[in-house]
């Protein structure tokens, strides 16, 4: 695809529809605008917009797209696939000042977001109706709901509540030529023609851009409860989770830490909780609800499944300060690997009783191809961050051998009956693996849903689908 470059018309033309306070070429801004959170990627877009409200931002798609000009739309930044690079140049459209509640519906339990809000925004504002929006990533301090709902987000929560896509009603979207509309109905059920609210909802900003949500809500539990167990091997870890939900106990989150990822995050930061030296692995658990007494039940029964596993200690917290460092320790592991290597996150995912042959695989092919890895994650969905740290892996190999290793692990995966992506996206960094789990019929529909949408290829190029070869 031939993209067109930005002309000193262009410029003027778009600083005419978004004020030249919001239209931007200054190379610090283009320099902000052309990474994310993903690995060390840097692109430099030709322009950063940053309009007011959706009429103006649907007035850059018109505009854009009658002269062929690429736009890479942008919330929070904070993805870890790439989603948000603009990886052709052109226009950055940001979000940003797309950022309020319009509404709290107490009685429906829905609110309506502009997709710059960001989540924890979102979490406070209708905890003080006694409600909350359960998808949490890590990320949910400065992620922004249009970036969740782009990517659809997970997080440690999704194993009693769901993703991103679960809490969806209606979307207004705007596709690549200006044309704006509502997707769906503000109603628990729909069943009226195409769901393009789910398709639009992990898109990753390829058809259309969001530019208002109505989410569904649920009554904020009251209490929560969090144990960290310690297992001196990591298939018992793993086997104690299905043991866990077995049990008929559905935890608000069930999350697994490889010995190395909470050294790696007490490292970083000056957070503690004695480890003995044998340790190989945590589950971090929480279970929440509205009476306490049933809670404390339930931890005993979650107590009795951890100590038939083997967990040879278990660490437990029910203040707001023990929780918090409990919770400070896993949501880091990401931000500490970040801070401190040269690595290349995955996000592999399968059917959870197949974690331990997906941990013993990772290693196993990581000592064929020479990485270390940081294995973290969301065990109760079967979805596991696989950090590949470079270490002292030579440059060479890592350069041009490391691409084969990730393919075998996401070969892995796929015969484990997973796939590429559990909640961070395929993006710009994943799209070359897509063959491994998909054959060529199915990418082709996936590139006819897209032709659909956006018929020039303007919008988030080089996103989600493999070059054609
Ligand atoms: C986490 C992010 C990386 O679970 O998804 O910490
Ligand atoms: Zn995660």
């Amino acid at each position: 695809m031939a993209y067109q470059r930005l002309t000193a018309q262009h410029v003027d033309d778009l600083t005419g529809i978004v004020g030249s306070a919001y239209a931007s070429q200054a190379s610090e801004i283009l320099h902000a605008y052309g990474h994310d959170y993903t690995e060390d990627y840097q692109f430099e877009p030709e322009i950063v917009l940053i309009p007011a409200n959706a009429d103006e931002l649907a007035k850059v798609m018109a505009y854009c797209y009658q002269q062929e000009l690429p736009i890479t739309p942008r919330g929070g930044g904070t993805g870890l696939s790439g989603g948000a690079l603009p990886a052709v140049g052109g226009v950055v459209l940001s979000t940003e000042r797309l950022n309020r509640i319009l509404s709290i519906d107490e009685a429906n339990f829905q609110v309506t977001v502009e997709p710059a809000v960001i989540n924890q925004e979102l979490r406070d504002a209708v905890n003080e109706y006694g409600l909350t929006y359960p998808p949490d990533p890590a990320s949910k301090g400065s992620s922004y709901i249009g970036g969740n709902l782009a990517e659809n987000a997970g997080g440690p929560r999704a194993v009693k509540y769901g993703v991103t896509s679960d809490y969806v009603l209606n979307l207004e979207v705007v596709l690549p030529d200006g044309s704006k509309f509502w997707t769906g109905a503000n109603t628990l059920k729909n069943a009226t023609g195409y769901n393009l609210s789910q398709l639009i909802v992990g898109s990753e900003g390829t058809l259309a851009v969001i530019t208002k949500a109505v989410l569904k809500l649920v009554t904020q539990p009251k209490h929560s409860l969090s144990l960290l167990a310690a297992f001196d091997n990591q298939r018992n870890a793993t086997k104690a989770v299905n043991g866990i939900l077995k049990s008929g106990i559905v935890p608000s989150a069930l999350e697994f830490m490889e010995r190395d990822a909470i050294d790696w995050v007490m490292n970083l930061m000056d957070l503690r909780v004695p480890v003995q030296d044998q340790v190989a692995a945590h589950l971090l658990i929480e279970v929440d609800g509205q009476h306490w007494e049933s809670l404390q039940e339930e931890v005993e029964s979650v107590y009795e499944v951890l100590e038939e596993y083997g967990s040879s200690e278990i660490y437990y917290a029910d203040n707001d300060q023990d929780k918090q460092k409990l919770w400070h320790l896993r949501s880091n592991v990401a931000e500490a690997v970040h801070a401190n290597s040269i690595y290349k996150e995955e996000d592999t995912v399968v059917p959870r009783a197949s974690l331990p042959e997906l941990l013993e695989g990772v290693k196993e092919i990581g000592e064929r191809y020479g990485f270390k890895s940081v294995c973290y994650g969301h065990a109760g969905d079967g979805n596991m961050h696989v950090n590949i740290i470079k270490g002292d892996m030579p440059q060479y190999r890592w350069d041009h051998e490391l691409k084969d290793g990730i393919r075998e692990i996401f070969e892995l995966c796929t015969k484990l009956g997973g796939t590429l992506s559990g909640e961070h996206g395929i993006g710009y960094v994943q799209r070359e693996y897509m063959d491994v789990r998909f054959d060529a019929a199915h990418l082709q529909l996936m590139r006819k849903i897209k032709n659909a949408f956006d018929p020039k290829g303007l919008l988030n190029p080089k996103k989600v689908l493999p070059d054609r070869d």
